[in-house]
Order: C-alpha cells, then sequence, then structure tokens
C-alpha cells in the first residue's frame, strides 16, 4: 500500500519534470524573434562615443516604450555613428531583447 502510493508518487514529480524541461527548451527555441521589439525613435544625437559603441540622443517620446528623455543607446556596429554627429536630428530604430537594448539603425533627418 505505502510503496504503491510512494511509487505513484515519484512518477507524478518524474512527469512533472520532464513537461517543465519539454517546455523551456521549446521556449529557448522561440525566444529571440518572440520577445524582441522593435521600436522607432526621433531625437537630436549629444555626444558620441566610438570606443564605447554608445550615442548620447535626447530623443522625444516613443510611444508604448518611454517618455521623452536624454539618454545613451548601445549601437549594434560602430559604423551607424560614422554618418552622424552631435546636433545631428535623427530617426532610429531600437531593439529590445532579453540582450538589452540596442540601436540598430541611425539616419540623419
Ligand atoms: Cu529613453
Amino acid at each position: 500500500m505505502m510503496v504503491g502510493k510512494l511509487r505513484s508518487g515519484i512518477g507524478f514529480v518524474l512527469v512533472g519534470v520532464i513537461l517543465v524541461a519539454g517546455l523551456s527548451a521549446g521556449c529557448n527555441k522561440n525566444k529571440r524573434p518572440i520577445s524582441a521589439t522593435l521600436h522607432h525613435g526621433v531625437g537630436v544625437i549629444e555626444s558620441i562615443d566610438k570606443d564605447n559603441s554608445m550615442v548620447q540622443i535626447s530623443h522625444e517620446d516613443i510611444p508604448d516604450y518611454m517618455p521623452a528623455m536624454n539618454m545613451p543607446f548601445h549601437v549594434k556596429s560602430k559604423a551607424l555613428l560614422d554618418s552622424i554627429q552631435p546636433g545631428d536630428k535623427v530617426d532610429f530604430t531600437l531593439k529590445d531583447s532579453e540582450k538589452g537594448m540596442v540601436v540598430t539603425e541611425i539616419k540623419k533627418k
């Protein structure tokens, strides 16, 4: 009696573990495309730090994402910083994923 109960208990736990493992494996597979979101912003370049692939942008309100503010952004590639300079008004694209937020595109207006 006692042994039977214990066995089914262990079986239940095992099924649970397998289910959880299966679910998280499926999750990892699809994580990137599902959780990465793109946002479009407009702002003025405040300063550029090529060595650290950073750009300071005083940006306007980004609907459903963040209010207007002056903040630093990481850029996907240093090359994005070649065609802009402080004072430029720009359109930019932000990619937000579990890896963090990165500017993937900057275009001078
Ligand atoms: Cu911001």
